[in-house]
């Protein structure tokens, strides 16, 4: 087995803890690269420095992205595309293969819309200069957004023919486990949200227990390696949001 190297920014969980969170599982040997310190390789001027590299040919747009070998692979539903097969956490069949990558990239839909709620905007701009945007468009991801993407998810559980404790057939896979880190993390952004929310996801939440509760996944949540959550990163909480305007 080689030695992944993951890179992503050091201080955030962000996109990044889909691909951390498939590792762990995987029990895989890897490196949170810009983690390490700056005399190691590590830190974010490094990161930075990689992704200005004009000697790689194919470059990734945005953090995170994996080494693996002499692969160098973008985009969190890609990565987990390419982790899935190789670790147990994805159907070994085509058809299972694209359904999770399916619902990954619903996932992926679903972030963007999360970090859209405190940068509505501009996501140049901080967000102390989209406040009323950001009020609105928060208001209007807790009515009714997230409602429709839980439901989804709530729906494939219950719709699942091998069971509702997993997304894709009888096993464990890598969209669970993202799906693990949306409860977490809408949980922190929208308290208030969420507890009416969960009433009706029951499978979701009860998928979510079972993953934090895996051996792997467990120690991984306990450990310094799991950065929590913070206003800096896709999930975030400001008291203001998530209210009705
Ligand atoms: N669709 C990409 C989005 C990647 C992305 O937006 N990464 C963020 C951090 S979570 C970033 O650093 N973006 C820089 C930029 O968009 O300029 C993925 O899912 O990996």
């Amino acid at each position: 087995m080689m030695r992944y190297e993951l890179h992503y920014w050091p201080t955030i969980q962000g996109r990044g803890e889909f691909v951390r969170l498939a590792l762990e599982e995987a029990g895989a040997d890897y490196v949170d690269v810009a983690r390490l310190t700056p005399r190691q390789g590590g830190g974010e001027a490094a990161l930075l420095r990689r992704l200005a590299d004009r000697k790689v040919a194919q470059p990734p747009f945005a953090p995170p992205f994996l080494k693996a070998g002499r692969l160098v692979i973008g985009q969190t539903a890609n990565i987990l595309l390419f982790l899935g097969p190789r670790h147990g956490l994805a159907p070994s069949g085509e058809a299972g293969r694209l359904w999770a990558h399916q619902l990954q990239l619903t996932i992926a839909d679903l972030v963007q819309e999360v970090h859209d709620t405190h940068h509505p905007i501009a996501s140049g701009l901080y967000y102390e200069d989209q406040r009323p945007a950001a009020r609105r468009r928060a208001a209007d991801f807790v009515e009714s957004r997230a409602p429709k993407f839980l439901g989804y998810f709530e729906a494939v559980l219950a719709r699942n023919p091998a069971g509702d404790r997993h997304l894709v057939g009888a096993r464990l896979s890598y969209p669970d486990l993202s799906l693990f880190q949306i409860v977490a993390g809408l949980r922190y952004a929208f308290p208030r949200a969420m507890t009416r929310l969960e009433k009706r996801h029951k499978r979701l939440v009860a998928l979510h227990d079972r993953v934090a509760a895996r051996p792997r996944i467990a120690a991984y949540l306990a450990s310094e390696r799991r950065i929590p959550f913070s206003e800096e990163g896709i999930f975030r909480h400001y008291r203001e949001l998530g209210a009705k305007p």
